[in-house]
């Protein structure tokens, strides 16, 4: 997906883009006109290419805003399920406990720096989307309360379980925070 840039690359990205398109824009203006049809023509011409270059700058923007979406993950940084133990029979209602290390749990929306929360992941094969918040749904609960336990339930069978930490606004840390993939058998 997207490479997350440095903020030094990043900003001159922005910075190029929004230049480059102020110059297309003063472009626009300084027509001489001859006569009337000229001066359409050239007006048409140069909007063309206005057009095409906001269209352009618009799209290394949003790149270099996509971009900075990411937060660093901090140095050592896991999480990790404490129970159930891999393998485990459990009942179709029991409780998951998750633990983190060299990182601490906040609430959503907490923006200080080398904290995030648990996200369960229930039989999911790929793992979220860098730079998208992780999917709010049965398979992707959040604990935007910086729970460190949930109680589930779920059908009877073989499920896989995973945790993984998103930061304030949801999304999957750079490089992803997640946890060992357990397997439980549902009673
Ligand atoms: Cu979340």
């Amino acid at each position: 997906m997207v490479t997350p840039l440095n903020s030094f690359y990043r900003d001159a990205l922005f910075r190029l883009a929004l230049l480059w398109l102020s110059r297309a824009f003063d472009n626009v203006w300084p027509l001489s006109c001859h006569s009337r049809a000229n001066f359409m023509e050239k007006l048409e011409k140069r909007m063309k290419t206005f057009m095409s270059r906001a269209a352009l700058a618009g799209l290394l923007m949003g790149v270099s805003v996509l971009a900075s979406a990411a937060t660093p993950a901090p140095k050592g940084a896991e999480v990790f399920i404490v129970s159930p133990a891999d393998g485990a029979t459990v009942a179709q209602t029991f409780t998951v406990n998750f633990g983190v290390k060299e990182i601490a749990l906040a609430p959503a929306g907490d923006v200080t720096k080398n904290t995030g929360h648990h996200h369960l992941l229930i039989d999911v094969d790929k793992l979220p989307a860098a730079g998208a918040p992780i999917p709010n749904d049965a398979n992707h609960m959040h604990f935007g309360k910086a729970q460190t336990h949930a109680e589930i339930k779920l059908a009877p069978g073989k499920h896989t379980l995973q945790l993984e930490l998103g930061d304030s606004g949801h999304m999957p840390f750079d490089p992803p925070i997640v946890s060992k993939k357990i397997t439980v058998t549902v009673k």
